[in-house]
């Protein structure tokens, strides 16, 4: 498969790299409106077709794929010239800036009959999924709470400085991985509630959400801080807490995986350090290889991917369900939106 990325900036870099690493993949061009990321890119993977307008490169075509990499306001624009050049795709999260442009997307790559992934990938943690695989098979019987807790003091704004600047943080940018990861193991969800608040003074948005959500026959709280200082840090792990009919599942500080069922067995689940990686990055980083290889076997075997476009709709109506919530002081149903 031949594909194209659009959008060099931050993350884009672990993108390149986990492409150098997935066999019959050969990223063929890129784009970026910023001529230095551009050319830095293109030198540091070697990839010889560049370009300052993406409406350049799909006419210029030869790529099965495109890897959408840039921040949301771009995203319709981009999946639009896609399906219309006829290439499946993968885009970043947040999907959209609202329900009525993802609901767009996913149409448009549904008319144009081509795979639209969601680049949704801390369900595809290697710890998360270890956790994923004991609860599906039946290891503590059935689910009935979580907590999904993503608690740190770790300063995200130096990478990503325009996390700061928008008047929606946490929940968008962070909160929508949690929010995603409670779907996955305990499915969708009829009812949110939730409060939010700002801790430093020096960002926009707000860095504290806590969330309660109604799941059929379960119930989860997912809890989302860049405002906790804590020792050890603990950035990027997500904690879990699920409690079954036949026993409970502890994803702890650590990578300390512990199920207690008929017996009560202990492992660590550490992600490896990837060859590219840098710690504490690596559990990401690992996660972008991950998914960008379920894509490809998607596209190969003509199934749907998990973070479908189609998918991802549930996810971002629970994000505009907890700012709805949080700023209206009420329960609401993210089906209604
Ligand atoms: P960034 O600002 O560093 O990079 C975005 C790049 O896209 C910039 O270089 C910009 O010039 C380029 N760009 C924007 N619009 C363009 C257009 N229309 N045509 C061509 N180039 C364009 O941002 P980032 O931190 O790399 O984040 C990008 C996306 O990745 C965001 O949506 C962010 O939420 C997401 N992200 C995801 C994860 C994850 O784990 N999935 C982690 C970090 C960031
Ligand atoms: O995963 C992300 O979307 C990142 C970060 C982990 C910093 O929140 O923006």
């Amino acid at each position: 498969m031949k594909g194209a990325l659009i959008g060099c900036g931050f993350f884009a870099q672990n993108q390149l790299h986990a492409w150098r690493d997935i066999d019959g993949v050969d990223i063929v061009a890129l784009c970026d409106q910023n001529a230095e990321r551009l050319g830095q890119s293109a030198g540091d993977f070697g990839i010889e077709r560049t370009y300052a307008d993406a409406a350049d490169m799909f006419a210029a075509g030869g790529f099965d794929f495109v890897d959408i990499a840039t921040t949301a306001p771009s995203h319709l624009p981009l999946v639009k010239m896609a399906t219309d050049a006829g290439v499946h795709i993968i885009c970043q999260k947040p999907f959209a800036q609202n329900l009525p442009d993802a609901r767009a997307m996913v149409a448009a790559a549904h008319s144009a009959n081509k795979t639209l992934m969601v680049h949704e990938n801390f369900r595809w943690q290697s710890p998360i999924q270890a956790a994923l695989k004991a609860v599906k098979s039946g290891a503590i019987g059935d689910p009935f709470f979580g907590r999904f807790s993503f608690r740190s003091g770790y300063d995200v704004f130096s990478g990503q400085p325009y996390l700061a600047e928008g008047a929606r943080f946490i929940i968008e940018d962070l909160g929508i991985h949690i929010l995603d990861i409670a779907r996955a193991f305990l499915g969708d969800v009829s009812q949110m509630s939730a409060t939010t608040q700002r801790v430093n003074p020096n960002i926009k948005g707000e860095d504290v959400a806590t969330m309660l959500l109604t799941h059929h026959g379960a119930t989860s709280v997912v809890d989302c801080s860049y405002a906790t200082r804590r020792s050890p840090e603990t950035f990027p792990q997500t904690l879990l807490e699920i409690d079954g009919t036949d026993g409970t599942l502890r994803l702890d500080a650590g990578y300390k995986l512990t199920i207690s069922g008929a017996q009560t067995v202990v492992r660590d689940v550490s992600p490896p350090v990837l060859s590219w990686a840098q710690t504490p990055w690596h559990n990401i980083q690992e996660s972008v290889l991950a998914i960008q290889q379920h894509f490809v076997d998607c596209v190969a075997s003509g199934r749907t991917p998990q973070t479908s476009g189609a998918d991802n709709l549930q996810t971002l109506a629970l994000v505009e369900a907890a700012y709805l919530s949080a700023a209206e002081g009420r329960t609401v149903s993210p089906r209604a939106l």
